[in-house]
């Protein structure tokens, strides 16, 4: 059989090296003129119109006979519905997944503190939860229930009073699996809506879709621009980019187990990135055979193919240091440290969404059921920000409680700072605290 997967190859230290790295990372989510402005008129026809232009897009663009938004509500009683005729086999792996997710989240639960000085003078932060989250899943082939999890219980283990999903169904198609999903992870109420308009919606709520005070999850690009447009309005998560993977191996794991990996995110989308590093030259050889000889077996050959070849990589480094190196340049989603002793490694390494330690290890358990989220920082953002979690459901309050001694002294502060700054209001608002 022909060899289909041939990723491109770098050799740590060799005269291109670095323009290689730095052409292979060159990711731009495409912005498009034509797109920003078909969803500035969605946004703006779902606020002034509410749920008629709703009804009205959703007919247009998912082919629906709803007449108004009651055909595209779905509540509590059939999403549990879904859970309850699901076969056995997969509503007990969503129940497990459920409840390893939900026990890991609830480790991040952050409480209120506070302290007391000397003069009585009291200082806090109080953390409270978000009142209400929307959450998107996109439709078809790409509505993940274990994406729902991922972004509901979250939210639900942080004390969000209300969680409502959106969800395109085209051709009045649902997905049982998502309703369970959503059942399970305490999701209150799905309307069957999406793109822009589901988005607008529930950024400004219309007479049915209540306004939400955070959106979150994953969508195309329509989705992307409209969540990037209601920013400020309402609040988001990150914009994911497409799935990635690297793996640091030393060559003693079995190949067909790492070009398995490496498959398992170049199986989402074409722009999906899944690189390969390790010190053994012989092993980056052996892997690419096992990727050749698995790829017919694959139902997404197709993408695979073409996310390994174009975007795919595989490099030869002196050692782990070089390794650890080339990752935190990376900084990619997810790292597999497919290696002896991956505690050795850790300490080496700074910027990854996610990091699976040693063979046994595939990074395909946490995608479902490990515990941790799999909403994860993508295209390098790892340097900066973090894992969907409950801090993101979250927010905090400052609490400030002065004593009668305490607003004195700090009462003299603060009226020099503000006569500094011309604030006579403030400055006499402090200075009637002062004690004479
Ligand atoms: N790997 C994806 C999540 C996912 N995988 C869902 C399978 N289903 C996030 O990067
Ligand atoms: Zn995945």
């Amino acid at each position: 059989s022909e060899a289909r997967i041939q990723p491109v190859r770098l050799e740590y230290g060799s005269q291109d090296f670095t323009r290689q790295l730095d052409e292979l990372l060159a990711w731009e989510s495409v912005s498009d003129t034509h797109v920003h402005n078909t969803v500035t008129e969605i946004v703006h026809k779902v606020r002034s119109h509410g749920d008629a232009a709703l009804v009205e897009y959703t007919r247009q663009f998912d082919r629906s006979s709803a007449s108004d938004m009651n055909a595209l509500t779905l509540h509590r009683e059939r999403l549990q519905q879904a859970l309850e005729e699901l076969p056995q086999e997969q509503r007990a792996a969503l129940e497990v997944a459920a409840k390893r997710i939900r026990d890991y989240h609830e480790k991040q639960l952050q409480s209120d503190w506070s302290f007391t000085e000397a003069d009585g003078t009291r200082l806090g932060q109080r953390v409270t939860p978000l009142d209400r989250v929307g959450l998107y899943v996109p439709g078809g082939q790409a509505a993940y229930p274990s994406s729902v999890l991922m972004n509901a219980i979250p939210a639900s283990v942080a004390g969000v009073q209300e969680v409502v999903m959106v969800v395109p169904t085209p051709g009045g198609e649902v997905n049982e699996l998502v309703l369970a999903a959503a059942a399970l992870a305490g999701v209150d109420k799905v309307f069957t809506i999406g793109g822009a308009q589901a988005v607008a919606a529930l950024a400004y709520g219309t007479e049915t879709v209540p306004a939400v005070d955070k959106i979150v999850g994953p969508g195309n690009i329509y989705v992307a621009t409209a969540k990037r447009m209601v920013f400020g309005q309402v609040g988001i998560d990150m914009i994911a980019g497409p799935s990635e993977i690297l793996v640091i191996s030393d060559g003693k794991t079995d190949p067909d187990w790492v070009a398995m990996d490496l498959f398992s995110q170049a199986e989402h989308d074409e722009d999906a990135q899944a690189i390969l590093i390790s010190p053994d030259k012989a092993f980056l050889d052996q892997v690419q055979n096992s990727m050749n000889k698995l790829l017919p077996t694959l139902e997404r050959a197709g993408i695979i193919e073409q996310s390994m070849n174009e975007r795919g990589a595989f490099i030869h480094v002196p050692g782990f240091e070089q390794a650890a190196e080339v990752c935190n340049r990376i900084a990619p989603e997810h790292l597999e440290l497919s290696v002896e002793d991956p505690d050795a490694l850790l300490p080496l390494i700074r910027h990854a969404g996610a990091i699976f330690m040693g063979r046994y290890t595939a990074e395909a358990l946490g995608d479902y059921c490990a515990g941790p989220n799999h909403v994860l920082p993508t295209s390098g953002t790892a340097r900066f920000s973090s894992p969907l979690g409950v801090y993101d459901f979250q927010k905090r309050t400052s609490l400030i409680h002065f004593s009668a001694e305490g607003a004195s002294e700090a009462g003299k502060v603060a009226s020099v700072l503000a006569r500094g700054e011309g604030l006579t209001a403030h400055a006499r608002s402090a200075e009637y605290r002062i004690k004479s």
